[in-house]
């Protein structure tokens, strides 16, 4: 048994739980484990701002399904990382945040840079820890990584004080595994309850799954694929969920709710049984309750039994991890007779006016849409595309078809403005040999730009699209919708954003036609490192179609101009 400190300690623990790269940024409370870290084949990411630590840890989790680590100092260090551990919080992604804390003798003192980050993100966290010795070090470490990514996944934060880095202890690694006491077994489902659940499924004419973010997390998706290839049942995903299923699969109908398309909303309201998978029934997902899939019988699987019957009643709550259920189901399910079902879907299609815009004459106009589609064209759909928040985060939803799982990164439960920069760079460090992309707002992409800096110094390549309409638009929308179009702080300012890349030696380019998007994306994926392209789109479009918060799902805008619907993009 060796003797070590417990900064030492801390570093030889993530080095055993098969961590490689971290995020963070250094200060005085957490300076012994830096100096430590020196030691340890780890790969440290300096960051520009703590909030970035944590959405890169979180774009690691999110491309990887590995744990994503943050570090950070006490005080405004720690306080820094709040926003990202509540974004990472909202979408159940692993992420372990470490903080220094004062010396142990000084807490409660109002020390210098002390705060009580673990009161502070208590109820933003899976769990946290307060270590104040040496000896607990490896027993938390252990416990954290096992909490953040055991059954629901979710943002760990341990907090150790300056002391407790310092001092030495022996290091004993295996007698600091979590107790079995600890070790909480995954829900196993209830015969009853997927006896019930296929027969709802045989008994069904009208069956639409909601495939969510669950699928993903609980690496479901090769079952998934099967179930729905044997019993033909067709899919509605959420936002989180696009890529749990292949956009080209021909039962896949896209994304429902709020901006989802037009036909999947009203198949949804016109249901006879929803199988709801890894979903969470969010409120962006289901508009009015009291109107929401009145025709349908409900089937919930989700591996929080806190989920089941939370905003939605259902008539077979299954509280397990999906893939488990979906095995079980396998050998007992059949191919249904739909009758028309499919048909039903495909009229409503026809009528619907979401992707209208493709089919648009070039009159000049850049629209955000036409970025979209062409990049996903030009990236063969196979990019890591990671959004930030707003109408360009709806319009990547829409235009851009995931083939494959973990390829949309987008904070939906927070809608973090910020994120998509430092979470494309952590993407990229959890997969390196894709071809990542952040599409940002002009907005959100302010809130964060500094990690350019970050990703010159760590030599990274992550493309860069920004969705430039000079207005904070999705709230621009929402003004011109229900507010008579008072335009109370949307229009937006921003810098010269060539400049502004060109000051930190990034190549960038601003593009206002329709032809030249495809040979600038072409140009960016060639060039050896960061592009970023300012995109300037018109400035006053919206996203359609949208259900009105609360309304019933399905009374949506559309899209004023009758336009011929095409399904399928051209
Ligand atoms: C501007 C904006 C607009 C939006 N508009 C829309 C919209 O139109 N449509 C839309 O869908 N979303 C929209 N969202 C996103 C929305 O707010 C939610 O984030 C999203 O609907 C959540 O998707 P989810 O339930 O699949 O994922 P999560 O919220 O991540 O929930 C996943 C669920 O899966 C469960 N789970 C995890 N692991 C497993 C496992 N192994 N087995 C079983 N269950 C598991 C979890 O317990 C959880 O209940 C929007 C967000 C923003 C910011
Ligand atoms: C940190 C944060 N602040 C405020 C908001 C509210 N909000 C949601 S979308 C949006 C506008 C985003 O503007 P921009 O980044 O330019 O994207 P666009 O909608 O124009 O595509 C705002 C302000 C938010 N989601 N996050
Ligand atoms: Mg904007």
């Amino acid at each position: 048994m060796a003797r070590l400190t417990g900064a030492e300690i801390l570093w030889d623990c993530l080095v055993r739980e098969g961590v490689t790269d971290l995020f963070g940024y250094p200060g005085g409370a957490i300076l012994p484990a830096y100096d430590a870290m020196l030691k340890y084949p780890l790969r440290h990411v300096l960051v520009r701002h703590e909030q970035g630590a944590t959405h890169m840890a979180d774009g690691y989790a999110r491309a990887s399904g590995r744990v994503g680590v943050a570090v950070a100092t006490s005080g405004p260090g720690a306080t820094n990382m709040v926003t990202g551990i509540a974004t990472a919080m909202m979408d159940s992604s692993p992420i372990v945040c470490i903080t220094g804390q004062v010396g142990s003798r000084l807490i409660g003192s109002d020390a210098f840079q002390e705060t009580d980050i673990t009161g502070i993100t208590l109820p933003i966290t899976k769990h946290n820890y307060l270590v104040t010795r040496a000896d607990e070090v490896a027993s938390v470490v252990r416990e954290a990584f096992l909490v953040a990514k055991s059954g629901r996944p979710g943002p760990v934060l341990i907090d150790i004080t300056k002391d407790a880095q310092q001092s030495s202890c022996e290091f004993d690694w295996d007698a600091a595994a979590p107790s079995s006491d600890f070790i909480r077994p995954t829900p196993v489902a209830g015969e009853a309850s997927i006896r019930q659940a296929l027969e709802l499924i045989r008994a069904a004419r009208r069956p639409l799954v909601l495939a969510g973010h669950g699928l993903m997390l609980g690496n479901a998706t090769d079952e998934f694929r099967a179930f729905v290839d044997k019993t033909g049942v067709p899919v509605a995903m959420t936002l989180l969920g696009i890529g749990c299923l292949p956009a080209s699969h021909p039962l896949n109908l896209g994304m429902m709710g709020m901006h989802g398309e037009a036909w999947v909303n009203t198949a949804i309201q016109e249901a006879d049984l929803l199988i709801a998978l890894g979903m969470r029934f969010d409120d962006r997902v289901t508009g009015n309750l009291k109107t929401y899939a009145q025709n349908a019988r409900k089937i919930h699987v989700d591996i929080d039994p806190a989920e089941i019957n939370k905003n939605v009643p259902v008539d077979v709550g299954i509280v397990a991890d999906v893939r488990d259920v979906l095995r079980i189901w396998q050998p007992a399910l059949e191919t249904l007779d739909l009758g028309d079902w499919t048909g039903r879907i495909d009229a409503l299609k026809g009528d619907s006016a979401v992707r209208d815009i493709q089919k648009l004459p070039d009159d000049g106009h850049l629209y955000a849409a036409h970025v979209i589609h062409d990049l996903w064209r030009a990236t063969n759909g196979k990019a890591i595309v990671v959004t930030d928040v707003g109408q360009h985060q709806m319009w990547e939803a829409q235009y851009y078809h995931h083939d494959l799982p973990r390829t949309l990164i987008t904070s939906g439960g927070l809608g973090t403005m910020g994120f998509a920069l430092p979470a494309a760079i952590g993407a990229k460090m959890a997969c390196p040999d894709a071809d990542v992309w952040a599409v940002v707002g002009d907005g959100g992409f302010q809130m964060t730009m500094c990690e350019m800096a970050t990703i010159q110094q760590e030599r990274l390549k992550v493309n860069v699209a920004i969705i430039n309409n000079g207005y904070l638009g999705m709230v621009r929308q929402w003004q011109e919708f229900f507010y008579e179009r008072r335009y109370a702080a949307t229009p937006l300012l921003s810098p010269d954003f060539v400049k502004l890349a060109g000051a930190y030696g990034i190549e960038s380019h601003a593009i206002t036609r329709r032809q030249d998007v495809t040979p600038a994306v072409q140009a960016a994926r060639a060039h050896g490192g960061t592009v970023v392209l300012d995109f300037q789109v018109e400035q006053e479009d919206s996203v359609f179609p949208m259900v009105p918060a609360g309304a019933d799902l399905h009374k949506m805008i559309r899209r004023p101009t009758p336009l011929a619907e095409t399904g399928a993009d051209a």
